[in-house]
């Protein structure tokens, strides 16, 4: 899907990213992608949302580590935007309260 995201930029004002936490050998696409929407003028800004999912699932390496191997702390340091990242499972709910709050801050933020 990633070749037509650019035709849903315009008045985009919040973009939530979903991470699959489970399986980190599609990390470095997953990464691509992330830093091309980072980098896209008409979402300079927007705010975003990292969401690291399936954390409900076992996997060879921790969030941390997967946290680490895409440079998160330098992305989020380089980034325009204000980045946000939350750890959930949408199969069990972990992390839903704390995504409702930040989309409710936000779009408060934004007016
Ligand atoms: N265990 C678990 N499964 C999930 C979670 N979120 C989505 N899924 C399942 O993942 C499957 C969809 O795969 P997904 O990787 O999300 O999408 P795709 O990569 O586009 O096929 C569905 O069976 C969902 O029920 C989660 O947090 N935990
Ligand atoms: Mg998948």
């Amino acid at each position: 899907m990633g070749p037509i995201w650019s035709s849903y930029y315009g008045n985009c004002r919040s973009l939530l990213f979903v991470v699959d936490a489970s399986n980190p050998t599609q990390l470095s696409a997953s990464c691509v992608q992330l830093l091309g929407l980072l980098s896209a003028e008409e979402l300079a800004e927007a705010s975003v949302l990292i969401l690291f999912n399936k954390i409900d699932l076992p996997c060879y390496m921790t969030i941390e580590e997967i946290k680490s191997l895409i440079r998160l702390p330098d992305l989020i340091a380089c980034a325009k935007q204000n980045i946000t990242t939350i750890e959930i499972s949408a199969r069990k709910g972990t992390g839903l309260s704390d995504v409702l709050r930040w989309l409710q801050d936000t779009h408060k933020t934004n007016g």
